[in-house]
């Protein structure tokens, strides 16, 4: 039996959530502006993985489930650092939902994340207890995905970790940086850049992404 040649190019969009845009309850800095790009972007891609953050309402990565902490402060865990955010992407709120406009028909999958109520992750791949896995590497391990190509919120944390962690796994792994925006919380931007620069990870612009997958 003939097999259809896997497609080795992944384009995995990061939590084009709600409470990540302007107005919404852990709101990343013109977040939506990734939304148009990343809409041009996935008609390049046969393939399309999105993921949403999908918490419950007692989740311990909130600061309102810990008396007396305040949102963006640092705890300690059993895991390890955590900062602690707003009540944000709670499971089948509006706030969870993706953005009304992100327009990506074909996508095949959505991973939820930080569904379990003692450990957050930011990464798409393994949970912040760093031993759980979400189950994507093996989805994409499966497919024969070669390459991962990362856009959405927020460069620093959910992009940046499943960066790392892809990388961890063997993909060859890209960012497409306009198409992403950051939370930038005492300069973890600049430290997401200089971890994924030394793992690997390319980083490019969105632009030459459309020119080099340019459809005839
Ligand atoms: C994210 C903080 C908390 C993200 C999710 O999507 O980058 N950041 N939960
Ligand atoms: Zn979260």
């Amino acid at each position: 039996m003939t097999e259809m040649k896997p497609v080795e190019d992944v384009f995995l969009v990061v939590d084009v959530q709600v409470d990540f845009m302007p107005g919404g309850a852990l709101a990343v800095a013109r977040g939506d502006e990734v939304v148009p790009v990343i809409n041009r972007l996935a008609r390049r891609f046969s393939h399309v993985v999105l993921t949403q953050d999908w918490h419950p309402r007692s989740h311990v990565s909130f600061a309102a489930n810990h008396a007396g902490r305040q949102p963006f402060e640092m705890m300690t865990l059993p895991y390890g650092e955590q900062v602690l955010w707003p009540v944000h992407c709670v499971q089948d709120t509006q706030g969870a939902a993706l953005h009304r406009d992100l327009h990506v028909p074909h996508a095949r999958l959505v991973i939820r994340k930080g569904h379990h109520e003692h450990v957050d992750s930011y990464s798409a791949f393994i949970e912040a207890d760093r031993a759980t896995p979400t189950g994507l590497e093996g989805y994409l391990l499966n497919v024969g995905a070669k390459r991962v190509w990362l856009a959405g919120l927020a460069t620093d944390y959910c992009v940046a970790w499943s960066a790392l962690d892809a990388r961890a796994a063997g993909f060859e792994v890209i960012v497409i940086e306009d198409a992403c925006r950051a939370i930038d919380l005492n300069g973890s931007l600049d430290q997401a850049w200089r971890d994924m620069r030394a793992a690997g990870v390319q980083r490019v612009n969105s632009d030459d992404v459309l020119k080099a997958r340019e459809t005839t």
